[in-house]
């Protein structure tokens, strides 16, 4: 096709193995060709585009001196890993990235042996590699072997606990493995807190100038095949003679920085410490995000992730929006209430655009808090500021709470703190797959003694129930609500304040109630029209509550019905697992009533559209429709078309 780059060398390459004759000089080709491709494939799937741009010299490096997959490539986050999948067999693939049955977005065990761990939530990669460098050490057996262990973290994941933990008993277990920093001075919004400042005052102020002469001497030391890069490990020998980072007095050795664009540092660097490393070894490599293509460079977010784009503009192709997107909603809600609250603060992890803090953080910068991606430090953080006397919003992807669960429950839950929990990204999100899904945060927060949960069914209703959160001071409270845009419904003049653990009734009808706890309210609605096409009219009622439930209107439903459906976007053990628990305790199944409780299902769901993986999920209007004829009886759809 004619917007495929020109990529002769890269055309030779199908994995790593092919790479191990070309000369330094043809891997700096093959760099630029692997940019080109990179940037070509993101731009007709979209995805993350600044962060493999990142890597792209640092990837070649690292492939052509290792010996993958028998050493263990362990990429943090791994959304920079699109050149290291293009270089490992699945170039052919690459185009289908983040799509339903193509290439996932994140490294993943099951789509290549050159995946030996799969990521997507951050700062797990050093773990990793220390349980790859001990299992080799204990004589664990895998069918590639096990060899280096290597982590590529950016500076942005390193800033988060799980890496200090790791880092800590790495240092303690003094196993060889090397840890490469990519340190680009971003993390998805410029990073934040004293590590960032730190790693910056480490090359800024070049602090092992004075040991050149110690350097010099060191370098003669070296074996014959890296003389050749002399200067380069020169050094890093001055790194590892100085001594005095933080690295080092966690245990590992430190080498840099460097620069992650210059195969002529990279390559001697990472042939020396394969040649000559012990214990753990810290890799600093400076490195720009977006490198070498413009739009993303200059980007405010250096393309940490892009719609569909036309390569030679960088225009990015988005379908135009009807509705407001949930997250704006909530964001400028939030706003109103701190124009007027001055208690009302926000926390984020790491993620002041995707939570909608943005405006929050400009508006009222005193009150609006980035921690960096440390989704446990920022729940206690907020569990303090509530007992302070203030009204915290923690505004997180229900996939990254899940992280800060211990402290949901041992720091809010049990102290009662009003941590008002904004949970974004309910259910599930589309092309980032499993890893990213908000499947599990109804059955994790209902289960917990004293929480409010709440799902808002519509743009409006998540306008009420930001409202009810910032006025809710008893306790902890918690409101769901998914990625994208809303129904395109109608916004409240005024917001109203919701009786806590009261649902609203929707349309009244016969036989069977609907109950829907969150945005398949729409899909509900459509089911009861198909339905009332063939003579049956459900009722439909929306929870609003997962917790407290509104036994009464739930009971009324039990009572004025023949079955009664739930239907939320969350795994078992949530909203319906507590109604069919009510409904148990109220002696309600004795007289054999009909009951079903729609979920996910018990699998992973990999990356698609999200209305495709509702679909897998069977969870659309017309499996609605088909779970109501099945529960009353009434031959299901196909049977009949049959
Ligand atoms: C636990 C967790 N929280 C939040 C995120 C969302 N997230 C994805 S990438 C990223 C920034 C990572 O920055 P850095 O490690 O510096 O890598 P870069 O993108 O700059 O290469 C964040 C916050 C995540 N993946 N995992």
């Amino acid at each position: 096709m004619s917007d495929r780059p020109t990529t002769p060398l890269l055309d030779q390459i199908a994995r790593p193995a092919d790479m191990k004759g070309l000369s330094d000089a043809q891997l700096v080709q093959l760099a630029h060709e692997l940019r080109q491709e990179t940037i070509s494939a993101v731009s007709t799937t979209g995805g993350h585009l600044g962060a493999g741009l990142g890597v792209i010299e640092l990837t070649v490096a690292l492939h052509a001196v290792f010996n993958t997959p028998r050493d263990k490539l362990i990429w943090d986050v791994s959304h920079q890993s699109y050149p290291h999948k293009i270089l490992t067999e699945r170039r052919d693939r690459i185009r289908t990235l983040r799509t339903k049955g193509g290439l996932s977005g994140f490294t993943k065990r099951s789509e290549s042996p050159y995946d030996p761990f799969g990521a997507a939530h951050s700062s797990t990669s050093i773990s990793a590699a220390l349980g790859f460098s001990v299992a080799r050490d204990l004589g664990g057996v895998v069918p590639e072997g096990l060899g280096e262990a290597i982590a590529v973290i950016g500076d942005g994941a390193m800033s988060a606990g799980m890496a200090f933990e790791a880092m800590n008993n790495a240092g303690h277990l003094d196993k060889r493995m090397i840890v490469i920093l990519n340190d680009n001075e971003m993390s998805i919004a410029p990073p934040v807190g004293a590590l960032s400042s730190y790693l910056s005052r480490l090359y800024a102020e070049e602090p092992f100038q004075e040991l050149k002469a110690v350097a010099k001497g060191a370098a003669s030391l070296l074996p014959e095949p890296f003389r050749e890069g002399a200067k380069r490990a020169k050094d890093m020998l001055k790194g590892m003679a100085v001594g005095g980072t933080m690295f080092e007095s966690l245990g590992f050795s430190y080498i840099g920085p460097i620069d992650g664009h210059d195969l002529d540092q990279l390559l001697p660097v990472l042939r020396t410490v394969k040649a000559r490393a012990r214990g753990p070894i810290l890799i600093h490599v400076l490195t720009k995000k977006g490198k070498g293509y413009a739009p993303a460079e200059t980007a405010r977010d250096k393309g940490h992730a892009t719609a569909k784009f036309d390569m030679v503009t960088g225009e990015q192709k988005k379908a135009p929006s009807n509705a407001p997107s949930y997250t704006g909603v909530f964001g400028d809600e939030l706003v109103k209430l701190a124009a007027k609250d001055d208690k009302i603060c926000a926390v984020t992890a790491a993620m002041p655009d995707g939570t909608g803090l943005s405006l929050m953080a400009e508006r009222y910068p005193s009150r609006c808090f980035d921690v960096g991606i440390a989704e446990q430090h920022g729940v206690t953080f907020a569990a303090a500021l509530a007992a302070g006397g203030m009204k915290p919003f923690c505004a997180m992807y229900s996939t990254f709470l899940q992280r800060g669960y211990d402290q949901v429950v041992h720091d809010v839950a049990i102290q009662r703190l009003p941590v008002r929990f904004a949970i974004d990204r309910a259910g599930l999100v589309g092309a980032d797959g499993a890893t990213h899904a908000g499947s599990f945060d109804i059955g994790f927060m209902s289960n917990l003694p004293g929480m409010v949960v709440m799902a808002a069914a519509d743009e409006a209703e998540l306008v009420h129930m930001v409202h009810t959160a910032a006025a809710h001071d008893a306790g902890p409270i918690a409101f769901r609500y998914p990625r994208g845009e809303g129904e395109g419904v109608e916004m409240p003049e005024e917001p109203q304040l919701l009786e806590i653990g009261k649902g609203r009734m929707i349309q009244t009808g016969k036989r069977v109630a609907l109950l829907s706890f969150g945005t398949r309210l729409g899909e509900t609605r459509k089911a009861a029209e198909a339905l009332s096409t063939k003579g049956i009219t459900p009722t439909i009622a929306d929870a609003r509550f997962a917790k407290p439930l509104d036994r009464e209107m739930i009971l009324n439903l039990v009572a004025d019905h023949e079955a009664l459906i739930t239907i939320e976007e969350g795994a078992v053990g949530g909203f319906g697992s507590h109604v069919a628990q009510l409904l148990a305790d109220e002696g309600v199944f004795d007289a054999g009533f009909k009951f079903r409780s729609m979920v996910l299902p018990d699998t992973f769901i990999d990356q698609a559209s999200p209305k495709d993986m509702y679909e897998t999920a069977a969870m659309n209007a017309p499996q609605i429709e088909a779970k109501v004829l099945e529960v009353l009886g009434v031959a299901s759809i196909g049977e009949k078309r049959a």
